[in-house]
């Protein structure tokens, strides 16, 4: 195992409803990055899981006439197998109701109030069920509105336990500014600042009493603990935090980056260091706030009901047309929309055009030109020369572009190389060599290059779409040559070693009828 670890997270997610693309597109980028950083030779983890207590979640469950746990167990199977279905390598699954978790929160609760980072007081103010968060008069919009999501705030009074959070405004606004990547990218970084950093940064009361879903306070058992800190420190207690084996813990911690859609950057770039500081504790490197995928100008969500789920576009299109669709088309960090429309578009125009046609393209002209043999290369120079530093071109701008999470950009760098390759074999025309007297070295050279730059192709996107990239493998023979198909190997042009016996496989990805898929 190397020793370079790499620790990345998702948000866990409310189980309060079927989770829905927006969801998946955290997942799918957190999983792009987990196998990127394995794949390049990391010892990565990878954590995601649910955030299963709080008065949200009780009041879904009694609706539906369940116990919470029943209610939950039921959801979160669901949740993983939407998971596994979708092939996402995590290596770690957390539920909040899970002892480990649980034991580990009350631990943390203990010693914040033993330090004197958490007191007893009295909450007065409001309360927004649906996003579990308190606010004051003056941040409520009109009409007592949550300046979250907009729903009616509901009134506060209790006996509560606080968190000293104002105590560490100074050195929150210290930290930002002196790591200007924490807080990611510069847009949530500078709201960060600018609306809550700037302004006083109250106490958090951190217990309840009006509800029993939660962790109890192990020294006050008629509160329980508020469901945002119970919820962050999932990220530690995952790794064993405060638990008899602390090795993974030892291992990964600090997180090399968290991964939150931009409505959660406050929680985790703001209340979430705090804790951490407060429990000496060192900080994730990084916070990254993605956009949101809006359906029309809307943020697609459970309680407003504009909800597109991936089920039925996995089943239909396959994992990989939606992880490309997600990564490719909206830009990490910036909202963007969601239609039927420009999902298909793309699945034609890239998927089945550019990628799919180049592979049935090149296999089918090896099979039929060589003996489905990839032939040796002979010439070099001019438009050879051209397709192998586009290759390399493609795999170095990939690797930046997938170091600063710009998956949009990093998935349009290899297809340039994919284009440049179809434009090859316009250039190129073998079907006209094969047929011309002293053309056997140009053709031989023109087939091998395209094998080797399907094969380089196949490589590069193994991390964003492995079951494309697996069958591309299949097509050219290679899936047993390990030494084919490793990142290294993809830093040279010319590895693919002549000979290999090429078969056409099934069509990657159809051409579709748009306005026929749209009806159906
Ligand atoms: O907030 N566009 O859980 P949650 C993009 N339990 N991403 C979206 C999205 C959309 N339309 N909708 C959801 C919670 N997401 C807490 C988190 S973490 C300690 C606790 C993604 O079920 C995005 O990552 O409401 C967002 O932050 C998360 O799902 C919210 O999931």
């Amino acid at each position: 195992m190397s020793n370079k670890t790499f620790y990345v997270t998702t948000p866990i997610y409310y189980p309060s409803g079927k989770l829905h693309i927006g969801h998946t597109y955290t997942t799918v980028a957190a999983d792009a990055i987990a196998r990127f950083k394995r794949f390049t030779g990391y010892d990565v983890r990878f954590l995601t899981g649910t955030d299963e207590h709080g008065q949200k979640i009780q009041k879904t469950a009694e609706a539906q006439g369940l116990e919470p746990q029943a209610y939950l167990d039921g959801m979160v199977e669901d949740i993983k197998r939407l998971w596994n279905r979708m092939e996402i390598s995590y290596d770690d699954f957390i539920r909040t109701t899970e002892d480990r978790h649980k034991v580990a929160v009350q631990k943390i609760f203990e010693k914040l109030y033993a330090k004197g980072d958490i007191y007893k007081s009295e909450y007065e103010g409001w309360y927004c069920t649906p996003c579990e968060s308190f606010w004051t008069q003056t941040q409520l919009l009109e009409g007592n509105k949550c300046p979250d999501c907009g729903r009616e705030a509901q009134l506060a009074k209790e006996e509560a336990y606080f968190f000293r959070l104002s105590n560490y405004k100074d050195r929150l606004i210290e930290h930002f500014k002196s790591n200007p990547k924490f807080c990611y990218p510069e847009a949530r970084k500078n709201e960060m600042l600018s609306n809550f950093l700037n302004e006083n940064l109250e106490d958090l009361c951190v217990s309840r009493t009006t509800f029993d879903w939660g962790i109890k306070v192990p020294f006050d058992t008629k509160h329980v603990v508020y469901v945002w800190l119970d919820a962050l420190c999932n990220y530690i207690t995952a790794l064993g935090f405060m638990s008899d084996d602390d090795s993974e813990y030892q291992k990964y911690w600090p997180a090399n980056v968290q991964l939150v859609g931009k409505e959660i950057v406050r929680f985790h770039s703001i209340i979430w260091p705090a804790i951490l500081m407060a429990l000496d504790v060192p900080l994730p490197q990084q916070v990254f706030g993605h956009g949101w995928i809006l359906f029309g100008d809307d943020k697609m969500s459970k309680s407003k009901g504009n909800i597109v789920y991936p089920e039925p576009l996995i089943e239909r299109y396959g994992i990989d047309a939606l992880k490309y669709f997600l990564l490719r088309e909206f830009t990490f960090g910036k909202d963007g929309s969601y239609t039927n429309r420009n999902f298909l578009g793309r699945l034609n125009s890239d998927l089945a055009n550019d990628l799919g046609n180049l592979v049935s393209r090149t296999v089918t002209m090896i099979e039929k030109y060589s003996d489905s043999e990839v032939p040796s290369p002979k010439v070099k120079g001019g438009v050879h020369d051209e397709l192998s530093i586009e290759a390399i071109r493609a795999y170095s701008e990939f690797e930046g572009q997938m170091d600063e999470l710009q998956f949009s950009e990093g998935l349009e760098s290899i297809w340039k190389l994919i284009r440049r390759t179809n434009k090859y074999i316009d250039e190129t025309m073998p079907w006209a060599l094969a047929k011309e007297e002293g053309k056997k070295d140009e053709l031989d050279t023109v087939l091998y290059n395209l094998a080797e730059a399907i094969r380089i192709v196949g490589v590069l996107i193994s991390p964003l779409m492995h079951v494309t990239s697996k069958k591309i493998f299949e097509q050219l023979g290679i899936t047993g040559q390990q030494e084919l198909l490793t990142w290294e190997s993809v830093q040279e042009f010319g590895k693919l070693t002549p000979g290999t016996r090429v078969s056409k496989g099934e069509i990657l990805f159809p051409r579709l009828d748009i306005d026929s898929e749209i009806a159906a």
